[in-house]
């Protein structure tokens, strides 16, 4: 299937603006299946269907919202029943293969099907539909048939608003952003040594102190997300199909809680605030009570204002806490996640804990290997997978890349796409992989260009690896190519590597 995608868009020609009235219609401008992630079935045939201003949307109630979203993007109007003469992209709700998110296009001369099981799956339609209409000149959309459905469940990126505050209107464009390349989970860094950005009602001064003015890397910026922010963030996602994740980082990155409550240290002083990157220094004090009393605060808070399943409580460089106190509080922390309902998950330390069996660990490792992974993954663990050296947004493209860190190394485009997380890490098997998360740490990043620029556009490729069956660079190129003019004409700010050869 691959294969025959790459010849087909190897013949897709860029549209001739000025064809004469009476020669045959020009070939569609974009092939069918020339989208990011790239479809799993696409049968093409046919002589496609033109937009035009009097193109409906039809559309049921249950599936109104989607059409709503996809009438606003492609200027149409959206109506319950369209009179059978108007040509019509029809959503429908209804059966079809490959689980919630599936869903089937079926584009003719007199018009568009979209159908699926799900609101969910209209709405990964709806993406795919997007990038079908071409941005300039005759809006035809490509004859024939796509069917299609995600490889992983779980296609993340994360976004830390500790070291850096983000605010909700920056959240919400990168929300819109992620979202259309059916990247489904936005996990919220949301605490760390520098700061900490979430409202918890039981313990002001974390965001009075933790989230003050100053408070980001090198003394910029802070800020943090109000309880109602936080709502409505998690409203605004749901309505991309995105599930907000909420992280607490801990035992360790918990310097900015310790300024704000100094009895969360073991001797009761405060620390000072720190600004700077490093990471390793500090600890909850494991063997408290009022520890204890924190964490379960705080994860009940958290727990309460998200509707997703899933709570990260970190786990991360404990670098400041002995192997020990690790397990200790590993034992008491893990199953008071599932008190609060939710699944517990944590960066892959947490794999050492008996505890982690039920739990979700996220891989953020240099290697192929890495024996406490694979012996909690035949206990039941299971695993997001993010190394470090391919998934991490936040490491130079190049050494003269002007943000990001290069720990992990150099990340170039390709070097981001062509790795298979179903077979990256020894005895972590796919059945045992949820998906992948590309974290975007924000040391270096204080503005929404300067996520986009190290998003964009190697999230696009991430997306594809987590959706679309086993990748093909040279598709992946050609069809990224193609789709720079969009991110040009919404002001994405995105990296325009020179591995790409990039559309006009
Ligand atoms: C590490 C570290 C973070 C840094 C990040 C920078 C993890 C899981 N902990 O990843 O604190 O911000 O690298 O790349």
């Amino acid at each position: 299937m691959r294969r025959r995608l790459a010849v087909l868009l190897a013949c897709a020609l860029p549209l001739t603006a000025a064809a004469p009235a009476h020669a045959a219609p020009p070939a569609p401008a974009v092939a069918l299946g020339s989208v990011i992630p790239a479809p799993v079935e696409v049968r093409p045939g046919g002589p496609g269907f033109k937009l035009t201003a009097g193109t409906v949307i039809e559309a049921p109630p249950g599936a109104r919202a989607v059409a709503e979203q996809l009438g606003e993007a492609l200027r149409l109007r959206v109506v319950r029943h369209a009179s059978a003469r108007t040509g019509k992209i029809a959503l429908e709700l209804g059966r079809v293969s490959g689980g919630p998110e599936g869903y089937r296009l079926t584009v003719k001369r007199n018009g568009v099907t979209l159908r699926a099981g799900t609101a969910a799956g209209l709405f990964a339609g709806a993406q795919t539909l997007q990038q079908l209409v071409p941005l300039r000149g005759a809006r035809t959309i490509a004859g024939g048939e796509i069917v299609d459905h995600p490889r992983f469940g779980y296609r993340g990126t994360m976004l830390d608003v500790a070291r850096h505050f983000h605010t909700p209107d920056e959240i919400k464009r990168h929300i819109d952003e992620i979202s259309k390349f059916k990247i489904n989970h936005l996990h919220l860094h949301l605490s760390d040594d520098q700061g900490w950005r979430i409202q918890i009602d039981s313990w002001p001064r974390l965001t009075t102190v933790g989230g003050a003015a100053g408070t980001g890397v090198d003394g910029v910026g802070g800020g943090y997300l109000t309880k109602a922010d936080y709502r409505d963030l998690v409203r605004y996602a749901a309505s991309r199909y995105v599930t907000i994740v909420p992280e607490i980082d801990m035992p360790g990155h918990v310097n900015a809680a310790q300024v704000a409550y100094p009895e969360l240290t073991c001797d009761g002083i405060a620390p000072p605030p720190r600004t700077d990157t490093a990471v390793g220094y500090s600890s909850l004090c494991i063997g408290s009570e009022t520890t204890y009393r924190f964490v379960e605060d705080v994860i009940r808070e958290l727990a309460a204002m998200t509707p997703g399943k899933y709570l990260h409580i970190g786990g991360d460089e404990a670098h400041a806490t002995t192997d020990a106190d690790y397990l200790t509080f590993q034992k008491r922390v893990l199953p008071l996640v599932r008190k609060y309902g939710k699944t517990a998950y944590g960066w892959n330390e947490i794999a050492v804990a008996p505890e982690a069996s039920t739990a979700v660990a996220q891989y953020w490792g240099l290697t192929t290997q890495n024996p406490a992974l694979a012996a909690a993954v035949a206990n039941g663990t299971k695993v997001i997978m993010s190394p470090a050296n391919l998934a991490y947004i936040d490491q130079k493209y190049d050494p003269s890349t002007r943000l990001g860190l290069s720990w992990a190394g150099f990340i170039e485009v390709r070097k981001a796409y062509d790795w298979n997380p179903g077979t990256h890490l020894t005895g972590v098997p796919e059945s045992a992989v949820l998906g992948i998360e590309a974290p975007l740490w924000s040391e270096t990043l204080r503005d929404l260009d300067d996520i986009e620029f190290m998003a964009f556009p190697r999230l696009a490729g991430h997306a594809e690896l987590g959706w679309s069956p086993a990748g093909d660079w040279e598709s992946f190129r050609t069809r990224l190519g193609a789709y720079g003019p969009r991110w040009a004409a919404r002001g994405v700010d995105f990296y325009r590597s020179p591995q790409i050869d990039w559309a006009d």
